[in-house]
């Protein structure tokens, strides 16, 4: 917690450490109200390392600790032999070769910031990225200082009876008083912020696995007693990325052991401390009583990711945190390719493909228009936990996807082989990454670099004409990319814009372009502000679609007209595009409602739109998954993010006419669809019974926005007899979110008793608790009064992030008619919660901080309210880096 100005930290001013580690030797005497930190550094003087005239000093950092002793070579330092500024601790010394021994103390148990070394649930588990190894005991922080690492573990036995950390178990043993020790060696050298450790009463499932290199490799899970019966998915998980990163990269297990902790208090989702993941319980634990599709879709996606991260990230890192999506972005394409094979359909990788766009369009994109935007490689941060954001993670890895839609995917390949090949055991730049794609590919990226240096989302402007006489088909294509904090002028983007044309029949026509034939989707590269294409023999005015597979992360903006929107929805070959007209034709309809419901007009929805949605529903021939994406509108964020000043009940209540208005009129459809849809048998995470599940409780959720007493009884009978967390939880969204029907007599009762139900069956499982939380929160007749009373449940703690965030970060963020109550109490509520999770955990605040980012858009009375709440927490005399880099930004 700071009082004093924060300090800016400007990646122009990198220089390379003054020292360089060679080996860590770390002991560790744990106890949760006085740990005691034994650290042996064997350092390197590097010469490399300039230092602009000034004496040569070691620079170590700490945070949060009592420092007991240091020496030098042998010989204790004094306080006049180093100087304390901060968290930085400077020692003059010029010598070659130097042996550092530090003594610290620290107090896990009152540590509830959850970096550093903490204690959850009476366990201790550590999390150092991106500067939690500080807290831990002095050390040259930074990324580009790589070393190896010994750790001797020495706890009490009977209360910590599992002591782990990275690498391989060198010897463990009994210690007099009823402790013992475990040593830990991990060869590999890396960076302190992949360090960790736990200790704690656990049990594992585990087993052994070949390796292609015919190494079998030993796999654990571990996780408290009485969650063993949760673990299979995750192993599974864990083997099919073995496998897959052997299969589509070449790249093995390292390591002759991989373990995985599941940890009930985390800040994020998973961390891929080297051989050591520690994981959020929510990517770990799964079965069909207590988890949904959805999360066992992100348990393989976050195993998948932390496992991806050994190569991308631990064996190659970052030379300083500015370079974070190097390791983050590409890690997260990674994942999602892993994600899109394990399915293998095509449909089923549109499917995927389909929600990153979606992800994009709800976070990214409203991130690029704020006042946090930044480039994919940030050019400075305050604090750099603020920086873990979907711009450096998910239009990071839309950055390394264009890599490979420019290469192809064999020149991607290529480029990948050539980077680790340059930079095995290094720490690098996004530059050394981009180098490796132009070498390999033998292509001149200079210009994509603005991918990296520029924020903000890119506009492509499209302008089409037909010539009838010559058949040609001219595609102009007008880049811009709107200012952001920071940036006023933009230079035009390195963009691929994959194109195909459909004739009147819907059929796509053979693109030649310049003389040479393109099949029947072009990769046409943008990268003049403005340019033409002209392909020649286009025998009849076609529909353009364009942006095919969201071939870049921009905004296109094309004067398509409905029977045009129509064309592309029925007949698109490329699904992310069919899906995508389908978006516009409702976009269109849902801003034109938002504003004759602002104007209090009636509102009335058209038969074109009603019928596209029908035929979709009905059509046999498509995959429910991509049927279910087609079917579901934008979010009321993604409509706000269109309007110029944004009235969060209009838009409510326009989506919410036209849900009601689909359910209503094709109750039969949806009804027939709901039937034909069920998923007989055992349950399955399988991508083909996921898709009909999600298009089965689709078909609900329709229904009962329209609700009618069959509806509501439909519901209550999936909620009854539902076999999986799946159906249960999507029968009680659907019977909360009717709850405030007046077409139904116990609308209200029927939602309580069934809330009431879930907990009680539910209330030992902490990750089913935070959905039940979640669903009170997002549901649009939750108000403030409610979540404050929500708060005073027994089982509600701001302690507990998982928990924090499905109350209070899921009202702010996911309950806009809640949260934008016009008498400003949704933010009152929320300076109040942000104050208060401040003084406990500064990381989970800070995210919650951001639920305000984009107060100016919104109208006046609003704003008003909004910039009251903001000046309220920006006033606190004490308050985190985290927390005021965040309210700063919005407020200047
Ligand atoms: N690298 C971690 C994130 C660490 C966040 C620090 N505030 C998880 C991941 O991206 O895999
Ligand atoms: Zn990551």
């Amino acid at each position: 917690m700071r009082t004093d100005t924060p300090q800016t930290i400007y990646r122009k001013d990198y220089t390379a450490p003054s020292y360089l580690v060679d080996a860590v030797e770390l002991g560790f005497d744990l106890d949760p109200a006085r740990t005691v930190v034994a650290n042996r550094l064997t350092l390197r003087r590097n010469d490399a390392a300039g230092t602009g005239g000034a004496r040569r000093e070691i620079e170590l950092y700490g945070e949060e600790l009592q420092l007991v002793a240091i020496r030098l070579n042998g010989k204790a330092l004094g306080a006049r032999d180093y100087a304390i500024d901060g968290a930085l601790l400077r020692i003059p010394c010029d010598a070659q070769d130097v042996v550092l021994e530090i003594e610290t103390i620290c107090v896990p148990e009152t540590n509830t910031t959850l970096s550093g070394l903490y204690v959850s649930n009476g366990n201790f588990y550590t999390q150092c990225e991106a500067e939690g190894f500080r807290r831990i005991t002095y050390f040259p922080d930074r990324p580009d200082v790589m070393a190896t690492y010994t750790v001797m573990l020495r706890a009490d036995k009977r209360q910590f009876p599992v002591l782990l950390s990275n690498g391989n178990l060198i010897e463990e043993g009994d210690l007099p008083d009823g402790r013992h020790y475990a040593l830990w060696e991990d060869p590999f050298k890396k960076p302190s912020y992949l360090f960790a450790l736990v200790a704690a009463s656990l049990v594992c499932q585990e087993e052994t696995f070949p390796l292609q290199d015919g190494r079998r490799a030993l796999l654990q899970v571990w996780v408290e007693e009485g969650n063993l019966d949760k673990t299979d998915y995750a192993m599974q998980s864990l083997k099919r990325s073995i496998r897959w990163d052997e299969e589509r990269w070449n790249l093995e297990l390292d390591l002759d052991r991989f373990m995985i902790v599941a940890v009930g208090d985390f800040n994020m989702g998973a961390m891929e401390n080297k051989g050591l993941n520690i994981f959020n319980t929510k990517y770990v634990l799964a079965n069909p009583r207590v988890a949904t599709d959805v999360d066992f879709q992100g348990i393989e996606a976050v195993v998948g990711h932390e496992y991806f991260h050994n190569w991308t990230g631990n064996r190659v890192t970052c030379r300083d945190w500015f370079q974070l999506s190097l390791k983050e972005g590409l890690t997260v394409f990674r994942d999602q390719e892993f994600s899109a094979d394990m399915i293998g359909t095509a449909s089923g990788r549109a499917v995927t493909r389909i929600d990153q766009v979606r992800t994009l369009r709800q976070a990214q994109f409203p991130e690029d228009a704020g006042p946090m935007a930044h480039p994919v490689r940030p050019d400075s941060f305050v604090e750099i936990n603020n920086f873990y954001t979907v711009t450096v993670y998910e239009k990071g890895a839309e950055v390394v996807r264009m890599y490979q839609t420019l290469l192809g995917r064999d020149g991607f390949r290529k480029g990948m082989d050539l980077y680790f090949a340059r930079h095995d055991e290094q720490a690098v730049t996004c530059d050394d990454f981009r180098a490796a794609m132009a070498d390999a590919g033998g292509r001149d990226l200079s210009q994509f670099e603005r991918w990296y240096s520029q924020a903000g989302t890119p506009v492509v402007q499209a302008e089409t004409h037909y010539d009838a006489e010559r058949q040609t088909y001219t595609l102009r294509l007008v880049q811009s990319c709107p200012a952001t904090p920071g940036q006023a002028g933009k230079l035009p983007f390195h963009i691929p814009v994959a194109v195909g044309l459909l004739g009147a029949d819907g059929r796509d026509l053979p693109l030649t372009l310049d003389g040479v034939d393109l099949g029947t989707t072009a990769v046409l590269e943008l990268v003049e502000a403005d340019q033409s294409f002209v392909f020649g023999g286009v025998r009849e005015q076609p529909t353009p679609s364009i942006l095919r597979d969201f071939s870049a992360p921009v905004i296109l903006k094309y004067g398509y007209s409905d029977a045009e929107l129509v064309l592309l929805f029925s007949h698109d070959s490329d699904p992310v595009n069919r899906w995508e007209a389908g978006q516009r034709l409702a976009m269109g309809r849902l801003l034109k409602l938002a504003e004759d419901a602002a104007a209090g007009r009636s509102l009335d929805l058209d038969d074109v739109f009603v019928d596209a949605m029908r035929k979709m529903l009905v059509d046999a021939s498509l995959d429910p998954a991509f049927r279910e994406q087609a079917l579901l509108l934008p979010s009321e964020t993604m409509i706000a993010d269109q309007m110029d000043v944004v009235d969060p009940m209009a838009i409510h209540m326009a989506r919410q006419f036209v849900r009601a208005d689909i359910g209503a009129r094709l109750r039969s459809e949806l009804r027939a669809q709901y039937d034909a849809s069920q998923t007989p048998g055992e349950y399955s995470p399988d991508a083909e019974s996921i898709g009909r599940r999600a298009l089965k409780n689709l078909c609900l959720a329709y229904l009962c926005a329209a609700p009618d007493e069959a509806a509501i009884a439909l519901a209550r009978r999936q909620f009854d007899e539902a076999g999986n967390m799946t159906d249960r939880v999507a029968a009680l969204g659907a019977l909360v979110h009717a709850r405030a029907s007046s077409a139904v007599a116990d609308a209200a009762a029927h939602a309580d008793d069934a809330l009431r139900r879930f907990y009680d069956e539910f209330q030992g499982e902490a990750l089913v608790v935070d959905k039940w939380f979640a669903m009170q929160a997002s549901a649009p007749t939750t108000d403030v009064a409610a979540v404050r009373a929500l708060m005073t449940h027994p089982a509600f703690t701001l302690r507990n992030p998982n928990r924090a965030r499905s109350l209070v970060s899921t009202f702010c963020g996911a309950n806009p008619v809640g949260f934008h109550a016009p008498d400003g109490s949704g933010y009152a509520f929320w300076a109040e919660s942000v104050i208060a999770l401040d003084a406990l955990n500064p990381q989970v605040a800070s995210r919650l901080a951001r639920a305000m980012d984009r107060w100016r858009r919104y109208a006046p009375a609003l704003q008003k309210h909004m910039k009251k709440a903001l000046q309220q927490v920006a006033g606190r005399a004490t308050l985190s880096n985290d927390v005021r880099e965040v309210v700063g930004k919005a407020l200047a």
